[in-house]
Parts: C-alpha cells; sequence; structure tokens
C-alpha cells in the first residue's frame, strides 16, 4: 500500500529567498521552479539520495496554502507525502477505516501529473499527509 516518503514540504513567504538561504548555509541543490497552477502553489524541491524537501509559496492570493501562511507568517513544515501504489486504493481502505481523505474524490495531481490525495490532519495524528501515486518510491 505505502512505498515509502516522497518528500517533506515547507511553505515559505518567499520562495526565492529560502533557496538562495539553502544554497549558501547548507550547500543544498535546489531543481529548477515550477508551478502547479492548480494547487496554487509556486514551488521547488532539493533531492536527497532517498527523498525530497518541497519548497512551496502561494501562487495566487487565494491559494490553499495563503491560509496556512497567515497562520505561520515566516512559514514552517506543511505537510508530508507517503508514496502509494494507488491513490485510489488507498483512499476507499482508509475510508472504510474511518479515515477522512479530502476532496471528495475529486481527481488531483501533483506538478509532474501523478495523482494526489490528502489525509485530514486530525485523523494521523495531527500532521497533514500528502498520498502521491508512484510505481516505485522516489
Ligand atoms: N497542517 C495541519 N492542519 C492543517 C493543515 C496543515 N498544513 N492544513 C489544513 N489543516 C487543517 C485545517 O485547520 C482544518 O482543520 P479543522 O477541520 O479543524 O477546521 C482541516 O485541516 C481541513 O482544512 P480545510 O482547509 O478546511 O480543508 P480543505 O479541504 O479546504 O483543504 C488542504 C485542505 C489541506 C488540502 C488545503 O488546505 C491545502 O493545504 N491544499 C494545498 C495542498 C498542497 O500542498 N498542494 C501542493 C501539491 C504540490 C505538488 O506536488 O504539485
Amino acid at each position: 500500500m505505502f512505498t515509502g516518503i516522497s518528500h517533506v514540504s515547507i511553505v515559505v513567504p518567499d520562495l526565492d529567498a529560502a533557496a538562495r538561504g539553502l544554497e549558501q548555509k547548507y550547500g543544498l541543490k535546489i531543481g529548477a521552479i515550477e508551478v502547479n497552477a492548480e494547487q496554487g502553489v509556486r514551488m521547488a524541491y532539493v533531492e536527497l539520495p532517498n527523498a525530497k524537501i518541497e519548497l512551496m509559496e502561494p501562487s495566487r492570493a487565494d491559494s490553499p496554502v495563503m491560509k496556512f501562511l497567515e497562520k505561520n507568517p515566516h512559514g514552517g513544515i506543511h505537510h508530508f507525502c507517503l508514496g502509494v501504489d494507488s491513490v485510489d486504493a488507498v483512499s476507499a481502505a482508509l475510508g472504510s477505516a474511518g479515515v477522512r481523505v479530502l476532496g471528495e474524490g475529486k481527481k488531483q495531481l501533483n506538478v509532474h501529473g501523478e495523482r494526489i490525495a490528502f489525509v485530514h490532519p486530525k485523523d494521523f495524528l495531527g500532521a497533514l499527509v500528502e498520498l502521491e501515486e508512484h510505481a516505485s518510491k522516489h
């Protein structure tokens, strides 16, 4: 069902400044900046050998991550992401166990076109969890 940890996602108020800081202070290489218009985020990844760090800032004023930034003006960890073999199958199994998968089954895609869904934070120990569909972990 779960294929591994894909990434940890941090919402930041200024993506370019965050990327510069991680490069200068930690030597972490930031990949290309991309926009997921549907999710309302401008984003980039740090690729590590076993997982990624995702950096996101709102790409529009009504972005869902704007609410997070209003509560956490300096940014912070927004969610972590588990790889799954099938978003539909895992969502159905979790639903049967009483776990709320957000979005009412509406198809959502990450910036790479992979299926994603989010688990209600109150149903995972207070942490927002993204499910991301891919055959093998990356
Ligand atoms: N951490 C903990 N709790 C959170 C949270 C977070 N990051 N974000 C929201 N919540 C809480 C809310 O406070 C709310 O709690 P209550 O039920 O107690 O009020 C609950 O979770 C549901 O949140 P909501 O905003 O009411 O619900 P929505 O269904 O409208 O949206 C969510 C939920 C989390 C999907 C949305 O707010 C969000 O963050 N969307 C962006 C998702 C994202 O990161 N997309 C990027 C994909 C990048 C890519 O790979 O391309």
